[in-house]
């Protein structure tokens, strides 16, 4: 072992010394794919070194590590890290699985692929990877730039896609939201209602994202394109506000637009569940581009009852969600489809793909692009302020825990969780409201035996 890892580490030494020299004396710009595969032969031969170095201890009864390839090979890593962004990242995902095995982005990042797509391919590609390249502890990694990635780039994303949604084999996705479809799953009558579960009035939530076929997606727009999509987006809310069924307003935060909100009352929507909070603070959105020219080209309509809403400018470019404070599901999950419809009517047709349904930035949230919450009080398995005792009963329920801000916030300190079935993916979008009303009980049976 110690001998082949010692013999790839000198073989590809002066491979990487020629990338590292040939990539400082050429325009910073360089992609060619020559160079793209000599800083990759560079970046194996500094990870040869690396497992080398760890190994040294153990192995040094058979041979002395060789110092000098320790020494040049640390000076090509450091020059490597600063050669065109073509080499720079495929080191950082390199670094990425060492630092994190899991990080699904780095995980089926296959170099071998890589090397075989055109330059084209190659730079979407990585463009997509950006994300977890730069944030190790990403659990995903890996976010769309174009509607069309997920199918122009079907080998890689199909193996994040099946590893994340837990699909073992051809994704084959489904819409319908017909709820007379999984009549065997409601109750008598049809209505998923709370207070059979023994609830009372309850903050309920549903959302799609859903992306226009004529934009980038959000990690790839320009500042140009996120004000023209607000713009589009504009003339799609008068529709819906001179319509007595919606009315409302649009709130903008683009500065200077004729609907831009004060600072403070941006900020009485997001406390208000409203609004979304400042994307440029999101390190993952950050460094995958959709945080960027933050805050021009976003806003949201709010219907005049506040029961619909739509974010612009967001992970997607649209996130359309109905919200009530009641107590039977199905309200806000009808009234989101019919909504939903209005809003393609008036769109035009939603980004979508024929493997994986509608088509999100986040490959998290392909299919259904639905997620379907409560807030829901379970002191007992939040004791402590802590939801790690929630996520663990949870987990095997189907169901994600999160905070009373939504992901990455903290969790009330009534115990108040945000419970959401986690499936997206291949199904329909009637079996997620029936997963959250079942998920709701099988919960509340584990908070009482808690
Ligand atoms: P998303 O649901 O769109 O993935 P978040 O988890 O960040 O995004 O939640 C967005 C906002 O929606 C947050 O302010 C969150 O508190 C609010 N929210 C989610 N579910 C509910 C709910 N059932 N009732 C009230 N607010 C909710
Ligand atoms: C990660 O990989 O951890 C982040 N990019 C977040 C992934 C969760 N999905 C999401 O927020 N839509």
């Amino acid at each position: 072992m110690f001998r082949t890892v010692k013999e790839t580490a000198r073989a590809v030494a002066p491979v990487a010394k020629r990338a590292a020299s040939s990539n400082v004396s050429q325009s910073t710009s360089s992609s060619s794919s020559s160079n793209i595969a000599l800083a990759a032969a560079g970046v194996a031969a500094v990870t040869a070194l690396t497992s080398m170095n760890e190994n040294k201890k153990a192995m040094c009864a058979v041979e002395p590590v060789d110092m000098a390839i320790l020494k040049e090979l640390a000076e090509i890593k450091k020059v490597l890290a600063n050669l065109d962004p073509t080499s720079k990242i495929l080191g950082q995902i390199e670094a990425g699985l060492a630092a994190n095995p899991d990080m699904i982005m780095s995980k089926h990042f296959d170099l071998s692929y890589y090397n075989s797509l055109s330059d084209g391919l190659k730079a979407r590609l990585l463009a997509c990877c950006k994300s977890g390249a730069e944030n190790h502890d990403s659990g995903v990694g890996v976010y769309a730039m174009q509607p069309s990635d997920y199918d122009d780039l079907k080998p890689y994303f199909d193996k994040v896609i099946r590893d994340y949604h837990k699909i073992p084999n051809e994704v084959k996705h489904v819409t319908n939201w017909d709820l007379a479809t999984v009549a065997d799953r409601l109750p008598a009558g049809g209505k998923l209602d709370l207070t059979k579960l023994g609830l009372g009035v309850t903050s309920m939530r549903v959302r799609v994202g859903r992306n226009l076929a004529s934009y980038p997606l959000p990690g790839a727009m320009t500042k140009e394109d996120r004000l023209n999509m607000e713009s589009d987006m504009v003339k799609v809310f008068k529709e819906l506000i001179e319509d007595p069924a919606y009315g409302g307003n649009y709130y903008s935060l683009t500065p200077g637009s004729p609907y831009e909100v004060s600072e403070k009352f941006y900020q009485y929507l997001v406390k208000s569940h409203i609004m979304f909070k400042d994307m440029a603070a999101d390190t993952y959105l950050a460094s995958a581009g959709i945080a960027s020219s933050w805050p021009f080209g976003r806003g949201c309509y709010v219907s005049a009852d506040k029961g619909f809403i739509v974010w612009v400018g967001e992970e997607d470019h649209l996130r359309i969600m109905c919200m009530k404070k009641a107590t039977v599901l199905n309200d806000v999950f009808d009234r989101l489809k019919s909504a939903c419809d209005t809003m393609e009517r008036i769109c035009g047709n939603f980004a979508h793909s024929k493997s994986y349904g509608y088509v999100t930035s986040c490959p998290t949230n392909l299919g259904t692009g639905m997620r379907a919450s409560v807030h829901i009080k379970i002191p007992k398995l939040t004791a402590g302020g802590s939801d790690a005792k929630a996520k663990a009963v949870a987990r095997p329920l189907g169901l994600s825990i999160r905070g009373m801000g939504g992901e990455h916030t903290p969790i009330g300190a009534d115990g108040t969780v945000d419970i959401s079935p986690s499936a997206r993916l291949q199904i329909q979008e009637a079996e997620i409201i029936c997963a959250l009303y079942e998920g709701i009980k099988n919960l509340m049976e584990e908070e009482k035996k808690a």
